[in-house]
């Protein structure tokens, strides 16, 4: 399977959170200009099986990001992360609260698979402060240590997003769910230190998708080109 390597292009990825496969498909394509992936999760699985993401996946060139957030033991989670991957997923999310076997195995086997990892870090929701943001620090130091391609951080908490930036250093992808009805706003994940926002229900429930990510990848790509020089300093 050829890899698609996801980068900050606009700095927009689609959580497209639709089950029925043709409009999922549909949206896909009208959005494709104007994102850097494609974000599907399990409701779209559990409708259309592997097969679903491969053919989504044959008609975008798109890199796609299997939103499993794998949680499971290290020989359960492998299948999970191998089959994804088979089925064409190009980045796939895992849940570094389950350990560091499980994620050094995922990690690994990813790579040899050329596909790239996120590792959830702090969700955007507000139950995560409960359980998850309180190891969140520890969660960044192991996703950096094990070589995770990216982490995943909460655009409904950007002033977390900056201390995670911290600790990763500047070499480790942070997408950052939660803009929009979650309640974060639109560039503030960017502006304090994420690479990506990922937007669902704001760019497929629009009346005209393609339009919608279009001015949010307007804003999003001008903070990415104002950043450039200082990450590369
Ligand atoms: O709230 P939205 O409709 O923009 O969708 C957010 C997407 O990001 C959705 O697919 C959800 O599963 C995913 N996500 C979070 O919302 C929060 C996380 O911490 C991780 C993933």
């Amino acid at each position: 399977m050829k890899s698609r390597e996801l980068k900050p292009r606009t700095g927009l990825i689609h959580a497209l959170d639709v089950v029925e496969l043709e409009k999922c498909i549909k949206i896909a394509q009208q959005v494709e200009p104007f994102v850097d992936a494609i974000k599907l999760s399990w409701p779209f699985i559990l409708k259309n099986g592997g097969e679903g993401m491969l053919a989504v996946r044959d008609r975008i060139e798109l890199p796609i990001v299997a939103c499993f957030k794998v949680v499971d033991i290290p020989e359960v989670s492998r299948d999970i992360v191998k089959l994804a991957i088979q089925y064409g997923a190009n980045g796939i999310t895992l849940q570094g609260f389950v350990g560091t076997d499980t994620m050094k195995e995922c990690i690994e086997l990813a790579h040899r698979l050329s596909a790239q990892t996120f590792m959830v870090t702090e969700m955007s929701h507000p139950g995560a402060v409960e359980f998850i943001q309180p190891v969140g620090e520890k969660l960044a130091k192991m996703a950096k240590q094990l070589g995770s391609d990216g982490i995943v951080a909460p655009a409904t908490r950007p002033e977390n997003i900056t201390r995670y930036r911290k600790i990763v250093g500047n070499e480790i992808l942070i997408m950052s769910p939660g803009v929009g009805p979650q309640g974060g706003q639109l560039g503030d994940a960017l502006q304090a230190g994420a690479n990506f926002e990922v937007i669902g229900r704001r760019i497929y429930l629009a009346s005209d998708p393609a339009k919608e990510a279009e001015q949010y990848a307007n804003v999003l790509s001008k903070i990415i080109e104002k950043k450039q020089p200082l990450l590369e300093a």
